[in-house]
Order: C-alpha cells, then sequence, then structure tokens
C-alpha cells in the first residue's frame, strides 16, 4: 500500500516572515496518516527544518547540484540539503528544465546525487501545450521517464511528479481523464522497466493548478497518490485542507 503524499513547494517564495505558516502546518501536524513535505527556498532550508523538527512535516530542497562540492558557484549539493535536515528534494522541476536547460540526463544525474546523500528524489515529468496539442504527450512522458530515473530509482528513494506545463500555475488543470491517462501510463511504464511489484512501490504525485476546490477530486483519481502544489502551499490553510482532502 502506497503512503499519499502532499508536497509544497514553494519556488522563488518566502524569507523568515514565511516561517509562520511553516509553524502554523506544523501545529496541525504534528502527526499524520500521509507524508507531508514542504520545499522552500534553500536560504529557508535550515530554519524550516528546525522549526519543523518533531511534527509530520518533512522538508525539502527544490533542486541540487549533481556533484557532492566543487567549483559551482550558486549550487548546492544534496549533502548540504540533508546536512541542513531536508529529506527530499525535488530534481527536473519544468522551471528548472526551461530556466536552466536541464535535460533528463541531468535530471538522472541529479536523482543519484540525491540518493547518495539519503535524500528521497522527487522527480519532476510533463509535457508543454505544444505537445499535447500534437498527441505527443505519452511518447514524451515514456522519454522522460527513462531518461530522468535512474536504474537505481525505487518507490522508496524516488517519488515522480506528473506536472503538464501548461498547467502550472496557470489555474488550468487537465481533465480528471487526461491525469488517469497519463498516472496509469506511468504505472505501466514503470511496471516494464523496474517490474509490476517494484512498479507499485512508486509513489505518482499530480502537480499544476492544485487548489482546496479541486484536490479531493484529482485525489479519487486513478493511480494519482498525492500532489506537488505550488501557489497553494504558501498558505498553511490552503495546504492543510489539500491535505486533509488526501488523508
Ligand atoms: C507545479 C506546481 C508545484 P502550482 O509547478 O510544483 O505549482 O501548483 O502553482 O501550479
Amino acid at each position: 500500500m502506497r503512503r499519499k503524499f502532499a508536497a509544497g513547494n514553494w519556488k522563488m517564495n518566502g524569507t523568515g516572515e514565511a516561517l509562520s505558516e511553516l509553524n502554523e502546518l506544523t501545529n496541525t501536524y504534528q502527526s499524520a496518516d500521509i507524508d507531508i513535505a514542504i520545499c522552500p527556498p534553500a536560504t529557508l532550508v535550515d530554519r524550516a527544518s528546525e522549526a519543523a523538527s518533531g511534527s509530520a512535516v518533512a522538508i525539502g530542497g527544490q533542486d541540487c547540484h549533481a556533484n557532492t562540492s566543487g567549483a559551482h558557484t550558486g549550487d548546492i549539493s544534496a549533502d548540504m540539503l540533508r546536512d541542513a535536515g531536508a529529506t527530499y528534494v525535488i530534481v527536473g522541476h519544468s522551471e528548472r528544465r526551461e530556466d536552466h536547460g536541464e535535460s533528463s540526463d541531468n535530471v538522472a544525474d541529479k536523482a543519484t546525487a540525491a540518493y547518495d546523500a539519503g535524500l528521497i528524489a522527487i522527480v519532476c515529468i510533463g509535457e508543454s501545450l505544444d505537445t499535447r496539442n500534437a498527441g505527443d504527450t505519452l511518447a514524451l512522458i515514456g522519454e522522460q521517464l527513462a531518461e530522468s530515473l535512474p536504474d537505481s530509482a525505487t518507490g522508496t528513494n524516488t517519488v515522480i511528479a506528473y506536472e503538464p506545463i501548461w498547467a502550472i500555475g496557470t489555474g488550468l488543470t487537465p481533465t480528471l481523464d487526461q491525469i488517469a491517462e497519463v498516472h496509469d501510463f506511468m504505472r505501466d511504464t514503470l511496471a516494464k522497466r523496474f517490474g509490476t511489484e517494484a512498479a507499485d512501490a512508486f509513489r505518482l504525485l499530480y502537480g499544476g493548478s492544485v487548489k482546496p476546490g479541486n484536490a479531493a477530486e484529482i485525489f479519487a483519481t486513478s493511480n494519482v497518490d498525492g500532489a506537488l502544489v505550488g501557489g497553494a502551499s504558501l498558505k498553511a490553510s490552503d495546504f492543510s485542507d489539500i491535505i486533509d482532502a488526501l488523508a
């Protein structure tokens, strides 16, 4: 049985005062029957980890470098995130792929670095609107899955997030049938590569304009084990509503 997972991605939002939202969340979820994480900006990972200590809320980074150390100005290693108290790290978010030219091969290297540091990688994949309109969504998802997941990926060290780029921060969401089609396809694709039992262990999150009003129906969709939430994770009250829809 896969444990449900609600992960918040604060993206480039939040200074120290945003920790009040995290505090509200940790007070509400001292314990939980699902996994909960907040991925704040790197500058807050240390403080957020301290603030969330002892609660059901884990902390994650939003990216890591594939190397453990070296001359990579501005980058952060998985070891550094782990040292700052992180449990998770998002890799391959479409904003990283687009803004920083990251390929799926880079993403796989980052996921491997995460495993080596003892972090759980949240590997993101998803199609653009052009790809969807061209009818190439499943081909692209298959390709991204194949290339972004290292052979050492398991349901324990990896969570996969399907985030259609056209639904991110736009208020647009795919139909439930469209979400189910991709999530079922991901499960089948994982089974072909890793075997059915291993494939069944991977948590598959949906991401892209998840909010309190649409969370329950998305969570009731085939092979959706939770969500990666951006904008609606910035306010503890909204994110709590999403968590409660999943729990
Ligand atoms: C997709 C998601 C979180 P939002 O990027 O990763 O953001 O919920 O704001 O669409």
